[in-house]
């Protein structure tokens, strides 16, 4: 109503002279008119006659306290409007906290690690998806490295009963759930009964989201399945917990590393980022802040889904998604383990796993006759798995297959040369019609995959089917483009943009995809 009276309104109607203004836009930059009324009310008002204080002030939805305690602050300091700018930052909850007393809440009626349906996950119905995920059996879970101190795993998820379908070059997400271990330190640190039921609540009623996960639940669910305890805290978390200590030290570091200075900045980046420290080792170490946790359960981020490439064809695997993951384990500078989410806990067998599929773009091109050229070393292979396995099958079945050419890489043959004994079958069968594998660490100089293409006879083949008509796959790493479109550029004779044109049209007609989920 504001906008719509303003908008059709002249100065005749409505003289602003002598106001003092300043407009703060909210919004969500996702969306295409990101913004807009903010800046039409920002210009309308001057037109107006309205004078404009302090600059129009815009920010999407995340950063939204802090932006609009600083720009109200310094917008109010201003001699126009005479207000102190010493006011107290403003300080505001989204969400009432409510404690229901033990017993009050039957046991089925609070949420455990559902994203939607209160017992959904035990009591399944299809459709599955990103709220409603299928509890997948996991019935394949192996090593592949044949050696060396990293891991890399075979999973396979049974879909059986679940009427899931799926292309191969999808991506099958999976909901992975946090450590207890690392729980029950969090909730030592808070001091906090995680068994105590508990609902947040949104102040404003008319909201959508009424809760920020589902409620009611335990801090132990919440936890585990419904928040990021394993991220690096952002800074506006950092400054909230600033709040909860007496310790000056404490309280000057975490305001240090939340503000926008440089020193701030540079802090932030060593003792978070690099030393790799999530809230739980933030707490530790900052053994004086001590947060009430449904606060921290406020400002803690989501805990996502995580995706990877299906490395499977439902022509030979309609039942089951086969994925390839790389674990995550490393020791941080403080003698941390870190432990990647979801590959930690596939490292550790779980029966089941809560998954639903994504589509994707990336497919194998419609006719089985197209050749194709991938490129792909490490689990960027995975997707490339199952491509071999949809040509296999169609080579199978009697129908004519195109070249199908596979660049991919390991740092030595005898370690983590994954899924070998398959390529080298595929490579026999003629599956594989050009198999390049890149050593990077089997002799004394780096060899990459962008290594082995530019090869005079690779290099040639490569033109060669792309002027044919060819699809190209890459899904790691950047490098690769710059070794295509050198190929590019010496067997078409064209020049540097000339090539990059070239590429640019393939992608545009859907002959060059690349895919970074893997
Ligand atoms: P490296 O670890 O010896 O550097 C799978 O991870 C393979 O990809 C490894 O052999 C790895 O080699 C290689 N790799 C790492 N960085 C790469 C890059 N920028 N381009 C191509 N291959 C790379």
């Amino acid at each position: 109503e504001f906008f719509t009276m303003l908008k059709d309104c002249d100065r005749n109607e409505l003289d602003l002279t002598g106001v003092n203004y300043c407009v703060f836009g909210l919004g969500n930059k996702t969306y295409e008119h990101y913004n807009a009324i903010g800046q039409l009310v920002d210009k309308k008002i001057e037109e107006l006659g309205a004078k404009r204080i302090y600059e129009l002030g815009l920010a999407t939805t995340m950063p939204i306290l802090r932006k609009i305690s600083t720009t109200g602050k310094r917008a109010c300091g201003r001699r126009p409007l005479g207000v102190s700018a010493e006011a107290q930052d403003i300080k505001y909850r989204q969400y009432q906290l409510v404690n229901h007393e033990p017993g009050s809440v039957p046991p089925e009626k609070l949420y455990k690690g559902e994203i939607s349906r209160l017992g959904s996950l035990q009591r399944q119905r299809p459709p599955f998806d990103a709220k409603n995920p299928y509890m997948a059996a996991v019935t394949e879970n192996r090593e592949l490295h044949t050696g060396g101190d990293r891991s890399c795993l075979h999973l396979e998820l049974d879909i059986g009963d679940s009427r899931i379908r799926y292309e191969s070059g999808d991506h099958v997400a999976v909901y992975p759930v946090n450590r207890s271990e690392l729980v029950d330190k969090l909730g030592e640190l808070l001091q906090c009964d995680l068994d105590q039921p508990f609902s947040l609540n949104n102040v404003d009623d008319d909201s959508t989201k009424k809760h920020p996960f589902p409620c009611p639940t335990t801090y132990r669910i919440a936890f585990l399945h419904y928040l990021d305890i394993t991220a690096n805290p952002k800074t506006n978390l950092l400054n909230e917990l600033s709040d909860y200590t007496d310790n000056e030290e404490h309280k000057q570091m975490l305001k240090k590393m939340g503000s926008n200075t440089e020193e701030g900045k540079a802090l932030y980046h060593d003792w978070i980022i690099s030393a790799r420290r999530h809230i739980v080792a933030v707490l530790e170490d900052l053994d004086s802040v001590k947060p009430p946790p449904d606060h921290l359960c406020e400002l803690l981020p989501r805990l996502q889904a995580r995706y990877y490439s299906i490395a499977s064809s439902p022509k030979l695997h309609p039942k089951s998604v086969h994925v390839c993951a790389a674990v995550v384990r490393y020791t941080t500078s403080t003698n941390r383990l870190v432990l990647g989410v979801a590959t930690g806990e596939f490292a550790d067998k779980p029966a089941q796993l809560p998954v639903y599929v994504r589509r994707s773009q990336f497919r194998l091109p419609y006719k089985h006759q197209t050749p194709v050229i991938m490129v792909g070393p490490g689990t960027g292979f995975a997707p490339f798995r199952g491509f071999l396995q949809e040509r296999e099958w169609a080579k199978d079945q009697g129908k004519p297959v195109g070249k199908t050419i596979l660049y991919t890489g390991c740092r030595n043959r005898d370690i983590d040369y994954i899924y070998s004994q398959e390529l080298e079958a595929w490579k026999d069968k003629g599956v594989i019609t050009n198999l390049q594998v890149a050593f990077s660490r089997d002799q004394g100089e780096k060899v990459y995959v962008q290594h082995l293409m530019r090869r005079d006879e690779n290099s040639r083949e490569i033109w060669e089917v792309l002027e044919l008509g060819g699809h190209f796959y890459v899904t790691w790493p950047r490098d690769v483009m710059a070794a295509l479109e050198e190929i590019v550029e010496k067997h078409g004779g064209k020049s540097r943009q000339e090539a990059q044109d070239y590429i640019k049209k393939l992608s545009n007609k859907g002959r060059y995809s690349a895919d970074a989920t893997h």
